[in-house]
């Protein structure tokens, strides 16, 4: 099971879990009303796997890519550790399947606290279109993830304050609406 918790507050380093204690646990239920939605998966047939061509086709993830990022292989690396971690949304869903590696995704929930989701490899998660979040590579400092998309992927992040699009407002709204 994937494993996720609200976190402190401290400025220690990002990579570090900064898992808070006395917060309250954090499950698949949870993250559903934030409309998180997850998947365990065998990262070791990705490139043959019934069991995601069905999601993918269920869900018309048309389009997939592989990021590998670690100092060596990502070019402008330090740039981009430092943008996936600036709070932003998309106005798309942000897909991603870990094949190897780790890293932490990061999601506020209904009450603007950070929830920390730990991904590992099988491990495969949806965040909806105009949910703040960011995302950063833990102590491992690797990870390889498939990036997966509706049609021509967009990547571009919009960092808070970022209330005023579309997706923003509608995504503010499906969370009135869950429990
Ligand atoms: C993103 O958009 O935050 C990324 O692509 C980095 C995370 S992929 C494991
Ligand atoms: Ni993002």
């Amino acid at each position: 099971m994937v494993e996720a918790w609200y976190m402190d507050e401290s400025p220690e380093d990002q990579r570090k879990p900064h898992r808070l204690e006395s917060g309250r646990p954090v499950d698949l239920e949870l993250l559903g009303q934030l409309g998180v939605f997850y998947w365990k998966l065998d990262a070791d047939k990705y490139e043959n796997d019934p069991e995601l061509e069905k999601i993918r086709r269920e869900r018309s993830y048309s389009w997939m890519d592989i990021i590998t990022i670690c100092k060596d292989k990502l070019p402008n690396y330090e740039e981009k550790i430092k943008m996936f971690y600036e709070e932003h949304l998309h106005l798309d869903d942000e897909i991603r399947y870990i094949l190897d590696g780790s890293g932490y995704f990061d999601v506020r929930d209904k009450e603007d606290k950070w929830i920390r989701i730990s991904m590992e490899k099988g491990d495969m998660i949806t965040l909806p279109a105009g949910i703040y979040h960011r995302f950063t590579l833990d102590e491992k400092n690797y990870v390889k993830a498939m990036r997966l998309f509706v049609g021509e992927p967009v990547w571009t992040p919009y960092n808070r304050p970022a209330d005023h699009f579309d997706a923003r407002e509608q995504y503010v709204k499906f969370l009135t609406q869950t429990a």
